[in-house]
């Protein structure tokens, strides 16, 4: 293990890597403890990191754990977020603090896993879905720090979309706003997590990962700070009929509004009532996108470290 940071330790995989310039591919872990049930939720995670092997880059898995933010997790410390789920504290930025500063453990969002990957070196992060501006906000003001995170922080975060529990076109507004660009690889429309597009339009569509590695290089050389988002469709074999998803997302909603659930338990409460209500089905096309997303993802941080 290497400590770069007395709260910061980097595994020695994803230190020697990072030394040597291999791709490294960051990975969150919320996901983990809170977007999956146990035990498809710690297999899901090793395959991914098999996945990511495979195509030659290095995969970093983040948590908080005994107050350090760790960079690369060994299985057994993936076993114990996916087994104790959601007793795990859900950190996200405003979280981390906390987490650090008690000795906490916990699973980071897209939001605490851009922070933790670009204070270590990585600027390429493979996840299933973002947190986004939520169907309703306008009343409860609900808007996911990730998209704040994706304002400020240089890192890629490769994607399926977003899932309709939220409000897709206020979420596209907001990162237009900040300066997000939003890419389709391979597609000109917004893919939709399950499904393979939402009707809305992405901002820039790349047909080959160094059109994006090219996109990072100029971004973040000429000083506009800030993320990358791509938008990779599911497989089409993979994914779900979008009339099947409305209506579990739509009942989804309606359950957390009359349960008046909110704050940080309001995505993982819309997630897990979306896969019991779509069955088991919904579950594995979530494990084959999150594949598919860390498959191109080591291949724009191989592209990324050809540029150097
Ligand atoms: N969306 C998904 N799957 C997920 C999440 C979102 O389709 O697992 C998780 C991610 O960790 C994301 C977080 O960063 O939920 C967003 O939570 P919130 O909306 O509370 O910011
Ligand atoms: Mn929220």
């Amino acid at each position: 293990m290497t400590t770069v940071h007395p709260m910061l330790t980097l595994s020695d995989e994803v230190a020697t890597a990072l030394a040597a310039g291999q791709p490294v591919v960051a990975l969150e872990s919320t996901i983990i403890s809170h977007g999956m049930p146990y035990p498809r939720n710690v297999e899901t995670a090793l395959a991914v990191e098999a996945t990511v092997r495979e195509e030659g880059a290095v995969p970093a898995t983040i948590a908080v754990l005994a107050g350090r933010a760790c960079v690369g997790l060994t299985p057994a410390q993936i076993s114990y977020l996916g087994k104790s789920g959601l007793a795990v504290p859900k950190l996200s930025r405003r979280d981390l603090p906390l987490a650090l500063a008690n000795a906490g453990n916990g699973a980071t969002t897209v939001a605490a896993t851009m922070i933790l990957a670009a204070r270590a070196g990585v600027e390429v992060f493979a996840t299933g879905g973002i947190g986004g501006v939520h169907r309703g906000a306008e009343q409860t003001f609900d808007v996911s720090a990730d998209l704040q995170e994706l304002a400020q922080t240089n890192v890629a975060v490769i994607c399926a979309g977003a899932k309709a529990i939220l409000d897709l076109p206020k979420t596209l507004e907001y990162l237009e706003t900040h300066g997000v660009p939003v890419v389709g690889f391979g597609t000109d429309d917004l893919p939709g997590f399950y499904t393979t597009s939402t009707g809305l339009g992405v901002d820039f569509r790349a047909d080959s990962v160094a059109q994006i590695a090219e996109l990072m290089r100029a971004k973040w050389d000429f000083g506009l700070h800030g993320g990358v988002l791509v938008a990779n469709p599911v497989p089409q074999d993979q994914a779900l009929d979008p009339n099947r998803v409305d209506a579990a997302i739509a009942q989804a909603i309606a359950e957390a509004h009359a349960q008046a659930i909110s704050g940080k338990e309001a995505t993982p409460f819309l997630l897990a009532r979306v896969k019991d209500l779509t069955g088991g089905d919904s579950l594995e096309t979530n494990i084959a996108l999150i594949k598919n997303n860390a498959r191109l993802a080591a291949g724009i941080a191989a592209a990324r470290q050809a540029q150097r």
